[in-house]
């Protein structure tokens, strides 16, 4: 090849460049730089690093480190997620010229010093999680990002409310709360920030929570084979490791960081009708009246945007809703709470009273040079209340006594993104951040927070011991605190059904345990066979709403057909039966964060088949249940069983684990299983969680090879007596090798509902001879009462036991004493 003289010449000069940017320096990227200065007090290293870092890397605990970096010295420790406080931990810290080791009892942390670099490992010496050298953590301008070196086979899940599937490797998250109205099954972001994943490889498993409320983004290998990272627009690099050898234990510790929620009212465990909007009040009262005659149970009713006047917030309409307080003690009356959905959007409207308030106590976002921000949404031109400052919180808390007044329980917020009509809300509108000043930028991830935290203490604060309900649209990590979240706007497709089934499985696995999705969907109408298995699914979710939009067909269970109605009221029926199970899970999910719907993940990590997107929908719905959710239209499927044996709830017939099968589904039973040793109890059939079941509890026992316990718990579901001791719990065994069950003596004060406990055994000997407290006890065959989830429709038959399947029941007093049974 011939250059000419001009040719060669800009040849050097472009080499010569690329040579400086390429050899000399890092261009635009500040990276974090060479350890220079160490100081070690008690439980905490802080390091300086000669390119300006600024390094805090602290025991949190045995199990958790907190590393927080800048590149200029480290601010207050300032979090809205975090209410957890570093516990005392045996941490042994030495330092070397080239690094310092932190060994807890649980982990030893390595930082080297040049350049500075984290890597975590166990105990016994293997890498759980390292920073990429070379990369470890840069800049670019104010963005922060870390970079961890991938590791053989990791797969990584979590992060909440984000589309694809149970494993993310191979893609990239953003975490920016997005109003996102009918979106698409891979569209990011949706609605809430979780900045929380677990990191899996070589029978090892982490967790990571990124705590920083800018946009943040996640990389698990998308268009890279070298690394995961994590990094935000602006603020810190701070965040917690965590280490467990089992998964559901890093759950737990992500919540003792982030907090859990409370003990929810039992009314919001019930199934709750919605849509977009049922006015006037006789429609409303209509709903009511015919969940009740048509058996459907029910203890919620939603009032959506059409019940304000003109859609400002702290009114109702007149003409539609004369008299709010009465419509809502007749829906009381009649066993149903009202849940009403509040928007943060308040109408610019001279006069008008909420408007009024707010600028006098001057509680509204504004724009740095003092203006109000307004923005477009439902009633037109509004202000948005700040949420991020005592005196905006303050202000929501004494408005919203407006609807405790009239008898409403629950608290929808919606929009709470912010929501301006799909679009982009101006950067430099100021976040108070309690006392640390912000923009948009910094604000906007925590918004929704912040306002169920201002409903949530509102609501306790006007009825200081009733547990409100709250519902939320945006979240960050900690909104389980104050509120569940559902996932938004959905579409009435089978691929929304699946979408929104994976999602919950993420938000539960992400420190979220109540939560929910639009049952039937939102925008669109589902065929008959996707909302009948979609109304199926739903009553294995944790909030159980059923909602559809103003413009599509009316959702009500009825509105299929008789057959649909007949498969809706039989799953609605099985939820209510199995009321005491779900309670005491939800007891476990206040005390642990473990959720509900457990993605097969948490129990059975290291098996990659769970992973696999033929079966990353399945789940567990507590650990007793096995769900498979298939599409509507489905003849067969195939299903993948974990280890252990499953039962298959209709005919009792046994999977053996670890193997694919290929299974017949018809729309009348959604595919349930229930794990060996599994320990469930139910109740009577009632219509509303205001109904009292019968005195009898019926504790369901699956023979396994397995130990088990079930913790249960009973309270009077509304109040926070339960705090003072008014609680009734008691662990119920089962031991495989002893062959024994027992019920361990009760803890607490309050009184049980149930004066009898039915046993039953499922899938035991025939002729086991069962004693208690060594008295035998006379047991009779009863297979039935499990079974009524199938409809007379079923084309299968009511009742169709697989030959030889055994299930003995016999009545015993509940006894607060320890009970022990042998067979
Ligand atoms: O308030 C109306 C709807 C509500 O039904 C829905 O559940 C929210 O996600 N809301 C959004 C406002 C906008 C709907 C297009």
């Amino acid at each position: 090849m011939k250059f000419t003289c001009k040719q060669l010449a800009s040849t050097l000069v472009l080499s010569a460049l690329s040579f400086a940017s390429f050899g000399q320096g890092n261009g635009p990227v500040h990276q974090v730089g060479n350890v220079s200065d160490v100081k070690i007090n008690g439980q905490v290293v802080d390091l300086t690093t000669d390119n300006n870092g600024h390094i805090q890397v602290s025991v949190y605990s045995p199990t958790v480190v907190h590393v927080r970096m800048d590149k200029k010295p480290l601010g207050e420790n300032f979090s809205y997620a975090v209410v957890g406080k570093p516990k005392q931990a045996q941490a042994n810290i030495t330092q070397s010229n080239s690094e310092v080791t932190i060994t807890t009892d649980s982990l030893v942390a390595r930082i080297s010093k040049n350049p500075f670099a984290v890597a975590f490992f166990t105990k016994d010496g293997k890498v759980i999680n390292q920073d990429e050298k070379g990369l470890t953590t840069s800049w670019i301008g104010e963005e922060v990002t870390t970079y961890k070196h991938m590791q053989e086979g990791e797969r990584f899940i979590g992060l909440g409310e984000k589309t694809g599937g149970l494993d993310r490797r191979g893609n990239g998250y953003t975490n920016w709360n997005t109003d996102a109205y009918g979106y698409s099954t891979g569209q990011d972001p949706l609605y809430a920030t979780i900045p929380f994943y677990v990191g899996i490889h070589n029978g090892l498993n982490y967790g990571i929570f990124f705590d920083n409320s800018y946009q943040s983004d996640f990389n698990f290998g998308a268009s890279n084979n070298r690394f995961s990272s994590f990094g935000a627009q602006g603020g810190e690099m701070d965040y917690y490791f965590i280490y467990h050898t089992k998964l559901a234990d890093i759950i737990t510790s992500y919540t003792d960081i982030t907090g859990r929620m409370d003990l929810p009212p039992l009314w919001s465990l019930g199934y709750q009708q919605n849509r977009y909007s049922y006015y006037p009040d006789t429609e409303v009262m209509r709903i009511a009246q015919t969940l009740r005659e048509k058996k459907i149970p029910a203890d919620g009713i939603t009032l959506d945007i059409h019940y304000m006047d003109a859609y400002k917030l702290f009114t109702w309409d007149k003409s539609r809703f004369p008299n709010p307080a009465e419509m809502n003690k007749k829906l009381e009356n009649m066993g149903f709470k009202t849940t009403v959905i509040v928007d943060p959007g308040i109408k610019v409207e001279e006069n008008y009273g909420a408007y009024e308030r707010g600028k006098q106590s001057d509680i509204f976002l504004k724009y740095t040079d003092g203006e109000y921000y307004t923005g477009q949404v439902w009633p037109g031109w509004t202000h948005f209340p700040d949420f991020t400052g005592d005196a905006g919180r303050e202000w929501w808390k004494k408005e919203i006594k407006f609807f405790s007044e009239t008898g409403v329980d629950g608290f929808w917020n919606d929009m709470n993104e912010i929501a301006t009509w799909g679009q982009k809300m101006p950067n430099n509108v100021l976040f108070q951040y309690d006392g640390h000043l912000t923009s948009h930028k910094e604000g906007r991830n925590v918004y929704g927070l912040q306002m169920a935290r201002a409903s949530y203490e509102g609501a306790r604060e006007h009825q200081p011991n009733q547990r409100p309900f709250l519902l939320s649209r945006a979240g960050f990590s900690g909104s389980q605190r104050y509120t569940a979240i559902w996932t938004g706007d959905n579409r009435s497709e089978d691929s929304h059904m699946l979408l929104g089934i994976r999602l919950l499985n993420s938000m539960g696995v992400s420190g979220i345990p109540f939560s929910a999705m639009d049952i039937g969907g939102f925008t669109g109408n589902p065929s008959i066979g996707l909302y009948a298995r979609w109304i199926q699914l739903g009553a294995f979710t944790p909030y159980f709403r059923n909602h559809t939009g103003v413009n599509s067909k009316s959702s009500e269970p009825w509105a299929y057909g008789e057959e649909v109605t007949e498969i809706s009221r039989n799953f609605i029926n099985l939820r209510y039966r199995l009321m005491p199970y779900i309670y005491s899970n939800f007891y476990l999910a206040s005390q642990t964060g473990q959720p509900l719907m457990r993605t097969l993940a948490i129990d059975y990590t290291h098996d990659p088949k769970v992973y696999n997107g033929e079966f990353d929908t399945q789940f567990q719905f507590g650990k007793a249940f096995l769900i498979m959710p298939f599409e509507s239209g489905k003849n067969y499927g195939k299903v993948y069983f974990p280890q252990g044996k499953w039962y298959n709830l209709y005919t009792g017939e046994v999977e053996t684990g670890n193997r694919e099968e290929i299974i017949p589904i018809s729309y009348h039973r959604l595919p349930i299983y229930v794990k060996e040793s599994s320990i469930i109890p139910m109740q009577s059939l009632v219509q509303s969680t205001s109904e009292k079941p019968t005195d009898t509890l019926t504790v369901h026992i699956y023979k396994g090879d397995v130990n088990n316990s079930f913790v249960y718990y009973e309270d009077d579901g509304k109040s926070y007596e339960y705090q003072k001791g008014a609680y009734y719990k008691r662990n119920i065994n089962y031991d495989a090798r002893r062959k024994t069950i027992t019920f361990d003596k009760v803890e607490g004060n309050y009184n049980s509902n149930f004066k009898n406990i039915k046993v039953m055994l499922h899938g035991f000997d025939d002729k086991a001879k069962v004693k208690l407290n060594g008295k035998t006890q006379k047991s009779q065959q009863d297979f039935a009462s499990f079974i009524d989830p199938i409809s007379r429709f079923d084309p299968q038959g009511v009742s169709n036991p697989r030959e030889g399947y055994n299930v003995q029941s016999f009545v015993i007093k509940n006894d607060s004493d320890k009970m022990t049974l042998s067979y």
